[in-house]
């Protein structure tokens, strides 16, 4: 490997054009290149990077000679087939949520990682990076609360473009707290139970509100609430309940105003906000991780299992009735 790791970052989106800024601005790290289907976006965001190679091919930059390691954040449904196409060409991959959009392709990755025989891939489960996330973490780790019987997750987005469909508030939204209840409570989910509440305003084909009751494996219990039209601002917290004790993440950072009769706290407008400090330490682990030899964030197995959870949801919604969990087997790659 060079000196310093050239990234090649596939989507210019918000979150591509957010890690590519995040990347030129990491030590041990440059951006080598940059692909969009919109050439002049992606001009924009190498013109802020140092002035990368320009792609409207993602494969022609995958295999591209000065690119070490590559960032998928393309739409959603690209993300597998080009994960394998990393793994593949032997090229670390750190792409962004849902691994896929469906568990069979989420298996495809897993398998084409599993039969490379080394760790290749990291899914953007950016929220262990995040400080009041990880402070919760480490509470538990201490036994602060005792053993963990209830997970809770409220997660508040302001408002999506587009209407969003039941299976999109489940797939790209609740896969970041599958993926936190796991973390967090130590536990794999058995089963799910899903509902949702269509908003009957202004949007009726929009899924308003989602509410996943979960199973643990060990006993315990919880929830997972997906608001994806708050209007107010956008929002995540925790909650965990244990034997102990019962702990939350950390509130709003922004200060108090009391005026003119009110007291009042910022909330952020999105997850680009919200979480900016944790993207930042995202690609600085990541690429640390890579120059030391393998990536040691989320697995694909992470993003297979968020995703299996994800599949159950949808067939709960669909039965109306609680579902199971139901995986392929883990790979040896990633026991332990
Ligand atoms: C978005 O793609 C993200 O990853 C955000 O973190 C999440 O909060 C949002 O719901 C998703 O649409």
């Amino acid at each position: 490997m060079a000196e310093t790791l050239g990234v090649g970052v596939i989507g210019t989106g918000g979150m591509g054009g957010r890690h590519a800024r995040n990347l030129a601005q990491t030590a041990g790290a440059r951006v080598a290149a940059i692909m969009d289907l919109d050439a002049a976006r992606a001009g924009a965001v190498a013109a802020d990077c140092g002035g990368a190679v320009t792609y409207t091919d993602a494969d022609a930059l995958i295999v591209a000679a000065d690119v070490d390691a590559v960032v998928i954040a393309s739409p959603d449904p690209t993300h597998a087939d080009l994960a394998i196409g990393c793994v593949e060409a032997g090229k670390p991959v750190l792409c962004e949520k849902p691994l896929a959009t469906s568990l069979a392709d989420a298996a495809r990755v897993v398998q084409a990682e599993a039969a490379a025989g080394r760790r290749l891939v990291q899914v953007g489960f950016m929220r262990v990076y995040d400080p009041a996330h990880v402070d919760l973490k480490d509470l538990i780790g201490r036994g602060e609360i005792g053993r963990p019987l209830r997970f809770q997750s409220g997660h508040c987005n302001t408002r999506f473009a587009e209407p969003r469909t039941v299976t999109d508030a489940i797939t790209n939204s609740a896969v970041h707290d599958f993926h936190s209840a796991r973390w967090l409570m130590g536990q794999e989910i058995a089963t799910v139970y899903a509902s949702h509440v269509r908003s009957v305003a202004e949007r009726p084909e929009t899924c308003r509100l989602l509410l996943v009751h979960l199973a643990f494996a060990d006993g315990a219990v919880g929830t997972v609430e997906v608001n994806s039209d708050s209007g107010y601002g956008y929002e995540v917290t925790v909650e965990i309940a244990g034997e102990e004790g019962v702990a939350r993440t950390a509130g709003l950072s922004s200060p108090a105003l009391r005026k003119a009769g009110n007291l009042a706290h910022a909330v952020a407008p999105d997850w680009l906000v919200r979480f900016a400090d944790a993207y930042v330490v995202e690609v600085g682990d990541w690429v640390a991780a890579l120059r030391a030899g393998a990536p040691t964030g989320p697995s694909a197995w992470d993003g297979y299992m968020s995703l299996a959870i994800a599949d159950a949801c949808v067939r709960s919604v669909d039965a109306g009735a609680p579902q199971e969990v139901r995986t392929m087997d883990r790979p040896e790659l990633y026991v332990g």
